[in-house]
C-alpha cells in the first residue's frame, strides 16, 4: 500500500470511529436532561487522534502517556473513548450524571483514566506543565497531551503555564487548542479580537506552534507525532457542534439535549455523512 493509500485508509477509520463516538454521545443525551454536546463534538477528532493514533498506552500504566482534558466540559468524548478502551464500563456511561453513577458533567480525579479534576477553566495547562516537569525530573520518556478551549486563553493562569513551559523547554508537553472561535455566547474573533493572532503569541512564549484543521485526522496525527526541543502548541481550527448541521456554531447547543425529533435528525445526518 502506498503512503497516500495508507493515509486515506487511516483517515477513513478515524471518520468511522468519530461518527460512532458522536452517535454514542447523542444516545446518552436522550437519557439526561442536558449535556455538553457541542463542546465534545468540537474536539472529537482531536481526542480520537490523541488516544487512538498517538498516545503510547501499554500494560504498565506508569509508562503510559498522559491525557488531560483541560476544557473539562468537553469530557463526553473522553468518557466514550475510555469506555471503548475498557477503562470505563458501559454501566458508567449508562449512569452518567445519575445519582448512582460516578461520571459527572466534568471529569473528576480518581475516576479511571482521568488525570485531573477540571471544569473550572484555565487550570488544566498548569497541572499538565507541573506533571510534565515532574516526568522530566524523573527521567521518564512519557508525553503529556492537554486539550484546551480557546476560551481558556482568556485566563491569566493559562498564560503563566505557557510561560513556565517555555522557560523549562518542556518538550514532553503537547497542548492542543480547540479553536472553535466560540466562548459562551460570543465569538472570540469579535468579542476578544486581541486574542488573535495565536501562532505568534505561542512562539513568543517559547513554544513550537503549528496550526491545523482540527477535523482532519491525518493533519492532527502528523502534528501530534512531531517532536521538538520545545513544548508543542497545536492550534486546531474547529467548528463547535461539528457533525450535526443544526448544531454547528449555534451557541444554544453548548449545553442542551436534543428532543426526540432533533435526535433522529442528528443521527440521520451522521449516517449520511459516511454513505
Ligand atoms: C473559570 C470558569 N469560568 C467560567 C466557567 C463557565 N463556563 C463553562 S463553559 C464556558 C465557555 C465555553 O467556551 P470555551 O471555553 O471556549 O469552550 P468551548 O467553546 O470549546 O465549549 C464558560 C464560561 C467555567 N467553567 N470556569
Amino acid at each position: 500500500m502506498t503512503n497516500s493509500a495508507k493515509g486515506e485508509s487511516s483517515r477513513g477509520n478515524a471518520k468511522i470511529r468519530c461518527r460512532n463516538y458522536r452517535r454514542k454521545i447523542l444516545d446518552i443525551s436522550q437519557k439526561v436532561s442536558a449535556l455538553h454536546i457541542a463542546p465534545a463534538f468540537s474536539c472529537t477528532e482531536i481526542v480520537d487522534a490523541i488516544y487512538n493514533e498517538v498516545m503510547r498506552i501499554g500494560s504498565q500504566p506508569e509508562t503510559d502517556d498522559i491525557f488531560l482534558m483541560s476544557k473539562g466540559h468537553g469530557c463526553m468524548i473522553q468518557y466514550v473513548i475510555l469506555e471503548e478502551r475498557g477503562v470505563l464500563s458501559s454501566q458508567d456511561l449508562e449512569l452518567y450524571c445519575k445519582p448512582a453513577g460516578r461520571l459527572g458533567a466534568h471529569p473528576d480525579y480518581g475516576i479511571p483514566g482521568i488525570a485531573a479534576s477540571t471544569g473550572s477553566l484555565g487550570h488544566g495547562l498548569g497541572i499538565a506543565v507541573g506533571q510534565a516537569y515532574a516526568e522530566y525530573l524523573k527521567g521518564t520518556s512519557l508525553r503529556l497531551f492537554c486539550v484546551l478551549s480557546d476560551g481558556e486563553l482568556q485566563e491569566g493562569s493559562t498564560w503563566e503555564a505557557m510561560l513556565m513551559a517555555g522557560n523549562l523547554k518542556l518538550n514532553n508537553l503537547v497542548a492542543v487548542v480547540d479553536n472553535n472561535d466560540f466562548t459562551g455566547l460570543e465569538r472570540m474573533s469579535t468579542g476578544h479580537p486581541a486574542f488573535y493572532p495565536l501562532i505568534e503569541k505561542g512562539q513568543a512564549f517559547g513554544w513550537d506552534v503549528e496550526e491545523v484543521n482540527g477535523h482532519d485526522s491525518l493533519e492532527l496525527v502528523t502534528a501530534l507525532k512531531k517532536l521538538s526541543d520545545k513544548p508543542r502548541l497545536i492550534i486546531a481550527r474547529t467548528v463547535k457542534g461539528k457533525g450535526v448541521g443544526f448544531m454547528e456554531s449555534e451557541p444554544i447547543w453548548h449545553y442542551r439535549s436534543p428532543s426526540g425529533t432533533e435526535y433522529e435528525q442528528a443521527i440521520r445526518e451522521l449516517e449520511s455523512d459516511l454513505s
